[in-house]
């Protein structure tokens, strides 16, 4: 007799269908006949994190290098330390398909009392939570229904570039039904609304003709078109300048005649802020105009001069249009859009070069950003956490093709680390770049010893100035001080007996340039490279910049 098809296997064929090549997994009770069944399917290699935490952060990171990804975790002690990252993969739009364990069916509604809850005999609550952090959230209850329901998840998650939750209790994992069709609909785009579609593009013609200096400012969720191509057909058309959002760095090839640097209010690149500031019409891709990226509400385009094209609506000249995806508007406003190329032929671009110090002296943060920058080539993906990381990868100018991955909407510490590692694992064929301070490191630290694992080879500068040296520019106190660790020397421990990664120290820029060149030739593991920079030593930007948004957040409140 053959083995019968089960919800597991519907699941597991499902997520190679759509494109996955691996999942992410913590282990325990109420997943552990699922993983079973996802390892007997195998259309997606299962891969290990420390924590669940780390195992969304690695989701996270993998959907930016593969366009969605998938985890599987146990009910509640799992799933509600794994609900930061799935606030991320909200909040950055990446579409990580959230799977967790639950109770078997016999016990939900019984009044049993379980380990793993609260206490309680209601089981409904962690769904509940998760309800406000993905874009469909399925609690699957009958074997029958499950093929439904995992497909409405997924196909929620893909179209809407989000994160969505699945609950497979435990005796449903291996229970039998029946198997997946093609992919087909899962992965189909909604057919947009050619009225409204077609309206919104006479209306940005209309802008932009009625607009002398016009120019393109391209904001983080056009991460989700999964092409700059698209972006760069459009700046072709209209022939205007384009700037990136501090969050979209990389978004437009820094080598196309267009660009014109990064736009950050008053730490934007040289000629950015006025470029922006002195256009009559701003075309936004897809932006966040959130307090970090507007100088704590300093820098945002008047909606007079604004045309906002967002993932699934666009605003422009006090009238919004929607029922169609952002990649549809752009590319039919790259065919019909009038052309407006003022504002290349009037400006230039001259990106910045990083200061050198001399070899000898103890390394600056100049140094190590020069340095990190003199490694990039088209093939390179850099991840940046928050804190000085940002503001040393905004200033970097990058070949065509480098990509940098930051996390500026949710900006939780200790993302990097994970994010960086599943970003290495979803395109293992470019060189990946970890850029973290030492207080994000101590958060996540331990995943480090999956990039061990799985002999990943990504390349770690962990910079140690001996605190949140952001917080400490936004505002100090001894709460911005943490406890040194030898961090290199952590690397022979995660080693133990078999693993390839190399921790190294570098002190001076001499022994930086000496770490890298031996970071090149590691490829069975990581090369963690430990920066000791003075506290004191920090990018000028990220000083101006916190001044600012320390003031706004120290606004007094309103009176009534
Ligand atoms: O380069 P540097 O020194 O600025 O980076 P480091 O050492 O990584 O410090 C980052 C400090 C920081 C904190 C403590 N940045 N933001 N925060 C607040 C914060 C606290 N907890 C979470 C999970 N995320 C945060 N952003």
């Amino acid at each position: 007799m053959t083995k019968p098809y089960t919800v597991g296997h519907y699941l597991s064929e499902r997520l190679g269908q759509i494109g996955l090549k691996d999942h992410f997994a913590v282990a325990g009770d109420f997943n552990l006949v699922l993983l079973d069944q996802l390892l007997e399917e195998g259309s997606t290699k299962q891969l290990y994190s420390c924590n669940e935490l780390n195992c969304g952060y690695t989701a996270e990171g993998y959907a930016r290098a593969n366009g969605a990804a998938a985890m599987i975790v146990t009910f509640n002690v799992g799933a509600l330390s794994a609900i930061n990252a799935i606030g991320s993969a909200y909040a950055e739009s990446l579409p990580v398909i959230f799977v967790s364990g639950g109770p078997n069916t016999n016990d939900q509604g019984s009044g049993h009392i379980l380990h793993h809850t609260i206490g309680n005999s209601n089981y409904g609550y962690q769904a509940e939570m998760f309800r406000q952090v993905t874009c469909a959230t399925e609690v699957i209850l009958s074997a029958e229904n499950a093929p439904a329901q995992i497909d409405h998840a997924i196909r929620t998650a893909l179209r809407m570039r989000k994160p969505c939750y699945i609950e497979i209790p435990c005796n449903l994992a291996s229970a039998e039904c029946v198997r997946p069709g093609p992919v087909g609909t899962l992965l189909a785009e909604t057919t947009p609304d050619k009225v409204s579609l077609d309206a919104a593009v006479k209306a940005a013609c209309t802008f932009i003709e009625t607009r002398k200096n016009v120019v393109i400012l391209v904001g983080s969720r056009v991460r989700t078109l999964g092409s700059l191509e698209p972006i760069v057909a459009l700046a072709d058309r209209i022939g205007c300048a384009v700037t990136v959002m501090s969050a979209a760095k990389s978004f437009f090839p820094e080598d196309h005649k267009a660009f014109r640097g990064v736009y950050w209010g008053e730490v934007s690149s040289p000629g950015a802020q006025e470029l922006v500031e002195k256009a009559d019409g701003v075309i936004c891709l897809a932006p966040i105009f959130n307090d970090y990226a507007t100088v704590g509400w300093q820098s945002k385009p008047p909606a007079s001069q604004a045309l906002i094209a967002d993932l699934a609506e666009v605003t422009v000249d006090g009238k919004s249009f929607a029922g169609f995806h952002l990649g549809a508007f752009i590319a039919a406003l790259s065919e019909k859009a009038p052309s407006r190329p003022a504002t290349v032929e009037n400006t230039t671009y001259t990106p910045v070069k990083i200061p050198e110090t001399a070899p000898t002296v103890p390394l600056t943060n100049d140094e190590m950003a020069r340095q990190i920058n003199a490694m990039i080539d088209g093939n390179t993906t850099i991840t940046a956490e928050t804190g000085d990381s940002w503001f040393n990868a905004v200033r970097m100018h990058l070949p065509g093709g480098a990509r940098v991955e930051t996390e500026m909407q949710w900006g939780s510490i200790g993302w990097s680390v994970p994010a960086a590692l599943g970003n290495a694992i979803g395109s293992p064929d470019r060189q990946h770049i970890l850029m973290v301070g030492d207080g994000s490191f101590q958060l996540t630290a331990q995943e480090v010893a999956q990039m061990i694992r799985y002999e990943v080879p990504v390349i770690v500068f962990l910079v140690n100035n001996r605190g949140y040296v952001i917080e400490i520019k936004i505002h100090d106190g001894p709460y911005n001080y943490i406890k040194n660790w030898d961090y290199a020397g952590l690397i022979k421990a995660f080693n133990a007996e078999d693993g390839h990664g190399l921790g190294l120290h570098a002190r001076t820029g001499a022994e930086l340039a000496d770490a890298i060149a031996k970071a090149k030739t590691n490829k069975k593991g990581p090369t963690f490279i430990e920066c000791h920079i003075a506290t004191e030593d920090c990018t000028d930007t990220l000083v101006q910049w916190g001044k600012k948004v320390a003031k706004a957040n120290s606004r007094p409140p309103q009176k009534n």
